[in-house]
């Protein structure tokens, strides 16, 4: 059983993984077909790609398929279906800032305003602005986490946040994000542990938001792989930072995350499907951040060098 366990989840990605390489190795054998009937190339070499393509496509089909719907269905954990009312319960907010002067006021006055929010605390990242003097004239609370990074902002919020509420909301002080949409993220968490957003509903986009042409279908396709090793929620995203955890759940899984780099977003669901927490990802709506990008921003660069960090933490997971 152990080692069915240890199958499961990483047959349905690693067969994934082939099969879109034979996919994409179908791009060449249909270039060669249609550049040998031009009479440019000998028949052969469409068939040095097209045999090999149609190899990782079935290879990687039966794989994953054997994953999904043979061990999958045969190891199903009991699925709880209890209904928690959220009546009483205390909800803060922890918002991330690095050098954000320009955003985090509206960002918090935002926030501080939704009729659930008891409370916004802000992380200051060693910030060299006036970040933390605007955040508290809005009204926050502000706690300095000297440990730079990303992630280290991230878990610092949720820690601070979880010690102030029965809920935790994580969110980026960069005016990305809005407060109104609290409100379904919360009526989904009657039924759930964790409530994770996704950017990448064009019609909730802002035109000029980070989700462009490339941001936007790339996420989706990391998303999906993650969907593949846990499968079960639906994923259409792994870079947004704007979720919101039950105290219990974020405590249970706080010691098992594994960065405070850039790919904390994806560490942190990887250890929460691990820790088997009800989780749904939901739409929500996105825009162009306020004042400077200090993450990936729209820098392709930078969105690679976060992509390989979050690809392996997928498949060394
Ligand atoms: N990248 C980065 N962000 C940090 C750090 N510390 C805190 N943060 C905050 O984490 C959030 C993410 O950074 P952003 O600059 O918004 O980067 P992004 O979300 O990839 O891209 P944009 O929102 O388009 O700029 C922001 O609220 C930052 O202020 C850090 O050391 N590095
Ligand atoms: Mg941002």
């Amino acid at each position: 059983m152990a080692v069915l366990r240890f199958f499961r989840g990483r047959l349905a990605l690693w067969g994934g993984t082939l099969a879109l390489l034979g996919l994409g190795l179908l791009v060449p054998a249909v270039a060669g077909w249609a550049l040998d009937r031009l009479g440019v190339v000998p028949p052969r070499w469409t068939f040095s790609c097209l045999e090999p393509a149609f190899l990782l496509l079935t290879v990687g089909v039966l794989t994953a398929g054997f994953d999904l719907f043979v061990l999958h269905n045969a190891m199903k954990a009991p699925r709880r279906l209890d209904h928690r009312p959220l009546d009483g319960t205390r909800v803060v907010v922890g918002m991330t800032a690095y050098d954000d002067e320009a955003s985090i006021g509206d960002a918090v006055r935002l926030f501080r305003a939704h009729p659930r929010v008891a409370g916004v605390v802000v992380v200051d990242n060693n910030c060299r602005d006036r970040t933390a003097a605007v955040a508290r004239e809005a009204g926050a609370e502000v706690v300095a986490e000297p440990r730079q990074g990303f992630g280290w902002a991230c878990r610092r919020a949720l820690d601070e946040a979880a010690a102030r509420g029965d809920v935790a909301v994580l969110v980026e002080g960069d005016g990305t994000f809005d407060a109104a949409d609290l409100d379904k993220m919360l009526a989904y968490l009657v039924h759930f542990d964790v409530v994770m957003g996704s950017r990448t509903t064009r019609e909730l986009n802002s035109a000029d938001s980070q989700m462009d042409w490339l941001l936007n279908p790339f996420n989706q396709l990391v998303a999906k792989l993650l969907q593949l090793r846990f499968w079960g929620t639906r994923l259409s995203d792994v870079g947004c930072t704007f979720r919101v955890y039950r105290r219990e759940a974020w405590l249970a899984v706080r010691d098992r995350l594994r960065t405070g780099g850039n790919a904390f977003n994806v560490d942190l669901a990887v250890v929460s499907f691990q820790a088997g927490l009800r989780m749904i990802e939901l739409p929500l709506s996105f825009r162009a951040r306020v004042g400077v990008s200090k993450g990936v921003g729209t820098n392709k660069w930078k969105a690679a060098k976060v992509a390989v960090a979050m690809l392996a933490r997928i498949y060394t997971c």
